[in-house]
Protein backbone atom coordinates (compact mmCIF):
# COMPACT_ATOMS: atom_id res chain seq x y z
CA UNK A 1 0.00 0.00 0.00
CA UNK A 2 1.33 3.35 -0.85
CA UNK A 3 0.30 6.38 1.08
CA UNK A 4 -0.78 9.33 0.10
CA UNK A 5 -0.75 11.91 3.38
CA UNK A 6 -4.21 14.14 3.78
CA UNK A 7 -3.04 17.11 5.90
CA UNK A 8 -1.76 19.49 4.18
CA UNK A 9 -5.80 20.56 2.94
CA UNK A 10 -6.87 24.30 3.24
CA UNK A 11 -10.26 22.91 3.51
CA UNK A 12 -9.39 21.71 7.35
CA UNK A 13 -9.61 24.70 9.69
CA UNK A 14 -6.33 25.02 11.35
CA UNK A 15 -4.55 24.29 8.15
CA UNK A 16 -7.28 27.17 6.69
CA UNK A 17 -5.81 29.38 9.27
CA UNK A 18 -2.36 28.83 9.02
CA UNK A 19 -2.35 29.56 5.15
CA UNK A 20 -4.14 32.86 5.87
CA UNK A 21 -1.53 33.73 8.73
CA UNK A 22 1.31 32.49 6.63
CA UNK A 23 2.34 30.47 9.93
CA UNK A 24 4.79 28.19 8.12
CA UNK A 25 6.61 26.45 10.88
CA UNK A 26 2.42 24.10 11.33
CA UNK A 27 2.72 23.55 7.97
CA UNK A 28 6.03 21.97 7.77
CA UNK A 29 5.43 20.10 11.09
CA UNK A 30 2.41 18.72 8.77
CA UNK A 31 4.90 17.42 6.55
CA UNK A 32 7.89 15.93 8.46
CA UNK A 33 4.88 14.06 10.76
CA UNK A 34 3.29 12.46 7.51
CA UNK A 35 6.63 11.15 6.53
CA UNK A 36 7.42 10.10 9.57
CA UNK A 37 4.02 8.24 9.52
CA UNK A 38 5.14 6.78 6.53
CA UNK A 39 3.36 8.60 3.53
CA UNK A 40 5.06 8.13 0.08
CA UNK A 41 3.07 11.29 -1.09
CA UNK A 42 1.75 14.72 0.23
CA UNK A 43 -1.41 16.17 -0.96
CA UNK A 44 -1.49 19.83 -1.33
CA UNK A 45 -4.71 21.43 -1.36
CA UNK A 46 -4.69 24.71 -0.93
CA UNK A 47 -8.54 24.95 -0.58
CA UNK A 48 -8.86 28.70 -1.13
CA UNK A 49 -10.70 30.93 -4.07
CA UNK A 50 -8.93 29.94 -7.76
CA UNK A 51 -7.43 33.97 -7.24
CA UNK A 52 -5.43 33.15 -4.56
CA UNK A 53 -4.96 29.32 -5.49
CA UNK A 54 -1.80 29.70 -7.13
CA UNK A 55 0.22 31.84 -4.73
CA UNK A 56 -1.47 29.34 -1.96
CA UNK A 57 -0.56 26.48 -3.76
CA UNK A 58 3.55 27.56 -4.57
CA UNK A 59 3.67 28.88 -0.55
CA UNK A 60 2.61 25.12 0.17
CA UNK A 61 4.69 23.93 -2.11
CA UNK A 62 8.12 25.57 -1.22
CA UNK A 63 7.16 25.25 2.37
CA UNK A 64 6.52 20.97 2.19
CA UNK A 65 9.44 20.81 -0.37
CA UNK A 66 11.96 22.30 2.70
CA UNK A 67 10.64 20.02 5.16
CA UNK A 68 9.90 16.82 3.41
CA UNK A 69 11.53 15.08 0.57
CA UNK A 70 8.49 12.63 -1.03
CA UNK A 71 7.04 13.92 -4.20
CA UNK A 72 3.93 16.18 -3.84
CA UNK A 73 0.65 15.51 -4.91
CA UNK A 74 -1.00 18.36 -6.35
CA UNK A 75 -4.66 18.68 -5.88
CA UNK A 76 -6.67 21.01 -7.51
CA UNK A 77 -8.83 21.63 -10.77
CA UNK A 78 -7.61 24.27 -11.63
CA UNK A 79 -4.81 24.27 -14.50
CA UNK A 80 -3.42 27.47 -14.28
CA UNK A 81 -2.61 27.02 -10.82
CA UNK A 82 -1.46 23.73 -11.70
CA UNK A 83 1.24 24.82 -14.22
CA UNK A 84 2.10 27.23 -11.95
CA UNK A 85 3.09 24.72 -8.93
CA UNK A 86 4.67 22.80 -11.99
CA UNK A 87 7.54 25.45 -12.01
CA UNK A 88 8.03 24.89 -8.33
CA UNK A 89 8.02 21.31 -7.80
CA UNK A 90 11.68 19.41 -7.58
CA UNK A 91 10.18 16.16 -7.86
CA UNK A 92 7.55 14.73 -10.61
CA UNK A 93 4.19 15.29 -8.60
CA UNK A 94 1.18 13.25 -8.89
CA UNK A 95 -1.54 15.45 -10.13
CA UNK A 96 -5.20 15.51 -8.14
CA UNK A 97 -7.11 14.76 -10.19
CA UNK A 98 -8.72 14.32 -13.99
CA UNK A 99 -11.99 13.23 -14.67
CA UNK A 100 -14.43 12.64 -17.28
CA UNK A 101 -15.32 16.16 -17.55
CA UNK A 102 -14.17 17.53 -20.63
CA UNK A 103 -12.62 20.71 -18.67
CA UNK A 104 -10.90 18.78 -16.51
CA UNK A 105 -9.48 16.67 -19.85
CA UNK A 106 -8.88 20.14 -21.81
CA UNK A 107 -7.27 21.84 -19.04
CA UNK A 108 -5.52 19.52 -17.19
CA UNK A 109 -4.27 16.47 -19.08
CA UNK A 110 -2.34 18.46 -21.37
CA UNK A 111 -0.30 18.89 -18.19
CA UNK A 112 0.28 15.45 -17.28
CA UNK A 113 1.25 14.05 -20.65
CA UNK A 114 3.77 17.11 -20.90
CA UNK A 115 5.33 16.08 -17.43
CA UNK A 116 5.10 12.19 -17.13
CA UNK A 117 2.90 13.16 -13.82
CA UNK A 118 1.23 10.11 -12.35
CA UNK A 119 -2.55 10.91 -11.80
CA UNK A 120 -5.36 10.72 -10.31
CA UNK A 121 -8.43 9.96 -12.81
CA UNK A 122 -12.12 10.38 -10.58
CA UNK A 123 -15.18 8.21 -12.20
CA UNK A 124 -16.75 11.04 -12.64
CA UNK A 125 -17.76 13.06 -16.02
CA UNK A 126 -20.32 16.28 -16.65
CA UNK A 127 -23.13 14.12 -15.81
CA UNK A 128 -21.68 13.71 -12.65
CA UNK A 129 -20.82 10.17 -10.22
CA UNK A 130 -22.72 7.32 -12.07
CA UNK A 131 -24.48 5.53 -9.13
CA UNK A 132 -23.82 2.07 -10.30
CA UNK A 133 -20.06 0.13 -10.47
CA UNK A 134 -20.89 -0.90 -14.68
CA UNK A 135 -21.45 2.81 -14.89
CA UNK A 136 -18.29 3.94 -13.55
CA UNK A 137 -16.34 1.68 -15.12
CA UNK A 138 -18.32 3.17 -18.36
CA UNK A 139 -16.92 6.08 -17.18
CA UNK A 140 -13.44 5.44 -16.75
CA UNK A 141 -13.26 3.72 -19.52
CA UNK A 142 -14.10 6.78 -21.57
CA UNK A 143 -10.81 8.65 -19.56
CA UNK A 144 -8.81 5.24 -20.47
CA UNK A 145 -9.13 6.43 -24.05
CA UNK A 146 -8.37 9.81 -23.76
CA UNK A 147 -4.89 9.26 -21.33
CA UNK A 148 -3.80 6.40 -23.71
CA UNK A 149 -4.43 8.72 -26.59
CA UNK A 150 -2.28 11.61 -24.60
CA UNK A 151 0.64 8.78 -24.10
CA UNK A 152 0.14 8.09 -20.66
CA UNK A 153 0.91 4.87 -19.78
CA UNK A 154 -1.62 2.65 -17.43
CA UNK A 155 0.64 2.55 -14.89
CA UNK A 156 0.45 6.15 -14.17
CA UNK A 157 -3.22 5.99 -13.62
CA UNK A 158 -4.71 5.99 -9.73
CA UNK A 159 -8.51 5.13 -10.13
CA UNK A 160 -10.45 6.80 -8.08
CA UNK A 161 -14.01 5.04 -7.39
CA UNK A 162 -15.25 8.28 -5.54
CA UNK A 163 -16.68 7.44 -1.93
CA UNK A 164 -19.73 8.46 -1.03
CA UNK A 165 -21.58 8.54 2.12
CA UNK A 166 -22.84 5.09 3.91
CA UNK A 167 -25.40 7.15 5.76
CA UNK A 168 -27.50 8.42 3.10
CA UNK A 169 -27.08 5.20 0.70
CA UNK A 170 -26.34 2.11 2.15
CA UNK A 171 -25.21 0.15 -1.12
CA UNK A 172 -22.18 2.65 -1.44
CA UNK A 173 -19.80 0.28 0.04
CA UNK A 174 -20.82 -1.89 -2.57
CA UNK A 175 -20.73 0.50 -5.29
CA UNK A 176 -16.90 0.90 -4.14
CA UNK A 177 -15.49 -2.12 -3.72
CA UNK A 178 -17.67 -3.62 -7.06
CA UNK A 179 -16.02 -0.82 -8.94
CA UNK A 180 -12.50 -1.36 -7.91
CA UNK A 181 -13.09 -5.35 -9.23
CA UNK A 182 -13.77 -4.31 -12.45
CA UNK A 183 -11.29 -1.78 -12.60
CA UNK A 184 -8.63 -4.34 -11.27
CA UNK A 185 -9.61 -7.12 -14.08
CA UNK A 186 -10.10 -4.43 -17.05
CA UNK A 187 -7.09 -2.10 -16.08
CA UNK A 188 -4.64 -4.68 -14.47
CA UNK A 189 -1.52 -2.07 -14.71
CA UNK A 190 -3.53 0.64 -12.97
CA UNK A 191 -3.26 1.75 -9.86
CA UNK A 192 -6.60 2.46 -7.46
CA UNK A 193 -6.68 4.47 -5.20
CA UNK A 194 -9.36 6.52 -2.62
CA UNK A 195 -10.41 8.87 0.27
CA UNK A 196 -12.22 7.10 3.20
CA UNK A 197 -13.49 10.16 5.08
CA UNK A 198 -17.03 10.15 3.03
CA UNK A 199 -17.92 6.73 3.80
CA UNK A 200 -18.58 7.89 7.10
CA UNK A 201 -20.00 10.85 7.23
CA UNK A 202 -22.65 11.71 9.66
CA UNK A 203 -22.15 8.28 11.37
CA UNK A 204 -20.73 7.77 15.17
CA UNK A 205 -17.31 6.16 15.54
CA UNK A 206 -16.13 7.60 12.14
CA UNK A 207 -12.60 6.08 12.63
CA UNK A 208 -13.79 2.64 13.12
CA UNK A 209 -15.80 2.44 9.76
CA UNK A 210 -13.31 4.12 7.83
CA UNK A 211 -10.81 1.83 8.98
CA UNK A 212 -13.31 -1.28 7.81
CA UNK A 213 -13.91 0.19 4.89
CA UNK A 214 -10.52 0.08 4.35
CA UNK A 215 -9.45 -3.31 4.75
CA UNK A 216 -12.46 -4.22 2.59
CA UNK A 217 -11.06 -2.09 -0.63
CA UNK A 218 -7.74 -3.32 -0.14
CA UNK A 219 -8.89 -6.76 -0.61
CA UNK A 220 -11.29 -5.30 -3.95
CA UNK A 221 -7.95 -4.61 -5.06
CA UNK A 222 -6.78 -0.79 -4.10
CA UNK A 223 -3.26 -0.20 -3.33
CA UNK A 224 -2.92 3.35 -2.64
CA UNK A 225 -5.23 5.64 -0.47
CA UNK A 226 -5.75 9.33 0.74
CA UNK A 227 -4.87 8.87 4.89
CA UNK A 228 -4.03 10.66 7.53
CA UNK A 229 -0.85 8.61 8.18
CA UNK A 230 -0.34 9.16 11.48
CA UNK A 231 -3.53 7.50 12.35
CA UNK A 232 -1.87 4.21 14.22
CA UNK A 233 -5.32 1.95 14.27
CA UNK A 234 -5.46 2.49 10.68
CA UNK A 235 -1.54 1.29 9.75
CA UNK A 236 -1.88 -1.05 12.19
CA UNK A 237 -4.94 -2.15 9.91
CA UNK A 238 -2.84 -2.17 6.94
CA UNK A 239 -0.05 -4.33 7.82
CA UNK A 240 -2.96 -6.81 8.90
CA UNK A 241 -4.66 -6.85 6.07
CA UNK A 242 -1.37 -6.75 3.76
CA UNK A 243 -0.10 -9.50 5.71
CA UNK A 244 -3.63 -11.97 5.22
CA UNK A 245 -3.88 -11.57 1.75
CA UNK A 246 -0.44 -12.71 1.09
CA UNK A 247 1.06 -9.47 0.55
CA UNK A 248 3.88 -9.10 3.16
CA UNK A 249 6.83 -11.46 2.50
CA UNK A 250 8.08 -13.36 4.89
CA UNK A 251 5.83 -11.55 7.57
CA UNK A 252 8.37 -9.02 7.36
CA UNK A 253 6.48 -5.73 7.30
CA UNK A 254 4.46 -7.31 10.47
CA UNK A 255 7.11 -8.19 12.07
CA UNK A 256 9.07 -5.22 11.54
CA UNK A 257 5.86 -3.28 12.17
CA UNK A 258 5.45 -4.92 15.83
CA UNK A 259 8.91 -4.32 16.56
CA UNK A 260 8.80 -1.07 16.18
CA UNK A 261 5.59 -0.56 18.78
CA UNK A 262 3.14 0.39 16.02
CA UNK A 263 0.67 -2.47 16.37
CA UNK A 264 -0.74 -3.30 19.63
CA UNK A 265 -2.66 -0.72 21.88
CA UNK A 266 -0.38 1.48 23.77
CA UNK A 267 -2.74 0.17 26.75
CA UNK A 268 -2.19 -3.03 26.47
CA UNK A 269 1.29 -3.10 26.17
CA UNK A 270 2.55 -0.67 28.96
CA UNK A 271 -0.05 -1.42 31.50
N1 LIG B 1 -10.32 11.74 -3.69
C1 LIG B 1 -9.33 12.50 -4.22
N2 LIG B 1 -8.87 13.60 -3.61
C2 LIG B 1 -9.40 13.99 -2.43
C3 LIG B 1 -10.41 13.24 -1.82
C4 LIG B 1 -10.88 12.08 -2.48
N3 LIG B 1 -8.91 15.11 -1.81
C5 LIG B 1 -9.58 15.64 -0.65
C6 LIG B 1 -10.17 14.54 0.21
N4 LIG B 1 -10.93 13.64 -0.60
C7 LIG B 1 -9.10 13.77 0.93
N5 LIG B 1 -8.44 14.60 1.88
C8 LIG B 1 -8.86 14.80 3.19
C9 LIG B 1 -8.14 15.69 3.96
C10 LIG B 1 -8.44 15.88 5.31
C11 LIG B 1 -9.50 15.22 5.85
C12 LIG B 1 -10.24 14.34 5.08
C13 LIG B 1 -9.92 14.14 3.74
C14 LIG B 1 -9.80 15.43 7.29
N6 LIG B 1 -11.03 15.24 7.72
C15 LIG B 1 -11.40 15.38 9.13
C16 LIG B 1 -12.25 14.20 9.51
O1 LIG B 1 -12.76 13.51 8.63
O2 LIG B 1 -12.37 13.95 10.69
C17 LIG B 1 -12.22 16.61 9.38
C18 LIG B 1 -11.63 17.84 8.84
C19 LIG B 1 -10.68 18.56 9.81
O3 LIG B 1 -9.80 17.92 10.42
O4 LIG B 1 -10.83 19.79 9.95
O5 LIG B 1 -8.93 15.78 8.08
O6 LIG B 1 -11.78 11.35 -2.01
N7 LIG B 1 -8.80 12.12 -5.38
Amino acid sequence: MKIIGEKINGTRKLVGKAIAERDAAYIQNLAIKQVEGGAHWLDINAGTPPAREADDLVWLINLAQEAADVPLCLDSANPQALRTAMKEVKQTPMINSISGEPSRLEGVLPIVAEFGCPVIALCMDDKGIPNTADERLDVIRKVFTETRAAGIPDENMYVDPLVMTIGTNTEAGKIIFGTMRLIRSEFPQAHISCGLSNISFGLPVRALINRTFLVLAIEAGMDTAIIDPNDRELQAAIYTTELLLGKDRHCLNYTRAYRANKLEDKKTRFN
